[in-house]
């Protein structure tokens, strides 16, 4: 296999430590109750989307789930707006209305995330509908829980965007579980991608938590969307390091397997891309340097996002409805 240009390989670092670093910034200070917003976290998952929006390099759109932070974070990347809207302050992504389930950046191509699961997949059909008519050669990503997948709507939603040819990439981020109930316990079939590949569906799978393999398997899925007119559909297997929803590990919890979680923390995806950059010859002084300027940058986007006002009443109102520009 070719190695991706240095280029490629220090940009997906650079994002997988952006992301990790706002959630470890997250964990440090939620407890201080300044953030009012439920939070479900993305770390150990981070590869997933930071492969994913990688591969589609601004030329795609992306939709999410409530577990929307390395998504939002790797599309659109501003930690300033993210920080301001996990503070309910007016420089978030929405005015400080909507907190962490509902980032969203439309310019940057990160349509919108939600706390319904499984809410994101028919948006993304008719977003991928609009660019199949508008814009050529624009694909779509959805990224949904493993939990979302027993619900009519991905059914429904994998069927009609197979019939129209949609280009849209359905991602499963697959950690096993719908809070603490494993796939294995909800699902009365054995094979997701067997039943999958019945459908007019490209059908890739990923189990290494690796970004680069997630990039690559993000390459290969745009261009056979793209040369198939057809949808594809991702099954990538990753772990959840803490709670469903909140800043606490819960590794003693009695759904949580210890040798599991050893398993998955030892191919850390941040910790492997770090490696694979010094083992390719990037000396660790500069990764260091590079990790103490996202550092700095993060903390003043608390800062920043602590100063900035809360929304007044009147915005109440606003962004309730549609408004017509
Ligand atoms: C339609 C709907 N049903 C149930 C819930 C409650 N709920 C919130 S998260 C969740 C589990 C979803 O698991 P999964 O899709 O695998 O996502 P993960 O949390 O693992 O990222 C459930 C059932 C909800 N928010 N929306
Ligand atoms: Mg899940």
């Amino acid at each position: 296999m070719t190695t991706l240009p240095r280029e490629v390989s220090l940009g997906l670092y650079r994002t997988l430590y952006l992301a990790r670093y706002c959630e470890e910034v997250i964990v440090r200070i939620y407890l201080d109750d300044e953030m009012k917003t439920p939070m479900h976290m993305s770390m150990g998952q981070e590869a997933v989307s930071v492969g994913i929006c990688g591969a589609l390099a601004g030329n795609g759109d992306v939709i999410t789930s409530y577990r929307s932070h390395a998504t939002y974070l790797a599309q659109a990347g501003d930690h300033r707006r993210f920080f301001g809207e996990l503070h309910g302050r007016t420089n978030g992504t929405a005015d400080g209305k909507s907190g962490s389930m509902h980032l969203a950046d439309i310019p940057k191509g990160m349509l919108g995330a939600s706390g319904i699961v499984g809410a994101g997949i028919p948006m993304a059909l008719g977003a991928a509908f609009a660019n199949q008519q508008q814009a050529p050669g624009r694909v779509v990503a959805v990224f949904f829980g493993d939990g979302a997948v027993d619900e009519g709507v991905f059914w429904e939603s994998l069927n009609i965007a197979c019939a129209m040819g949609l280009p849209v990439m359905f991602v499963c981020e697959d950690n096993d579980l719908a809070v603490h109930t494993r796939v294995t316990d909800r699902r009365g079939y054995a094979s997701l991608a067997e039943i999958v590949r019945r459908y007019n569906c490209v059908v890739l799978e990923d189990e290494s938590n690796d970004v680069e393999a997630i990039y690559r398997l993000g390459r290969s899925a745009i261009e056979q969307i793209l040369s198939q007119k057809c949808p594809a559909f991702l099954n990538i297997r990753t772990y959840r390091y803490l709670e469903h929803c909140g800043t606490g590990p819960d590794t003693d919890a009695p759904y949580r397997k210890p040798a599991e979680d050893a398993f998955w923390k030892g191919r850390d995806c941040v910790a492997m891309q770090r490696n694979r950059l010094i083992s390719a010859g990037v000396s660790e002084a500069d990764i260091i340097k590079l990790e103490r300027a996202i550092d700095a940058d993060v903390e003043a986007s608390v800062k920043i996002a602590k100063q900035s006002p809360h929304p007044d009443k009147a915005s109440l109102y606003r962004g309730v409805f549609y408004e017509t520009p």
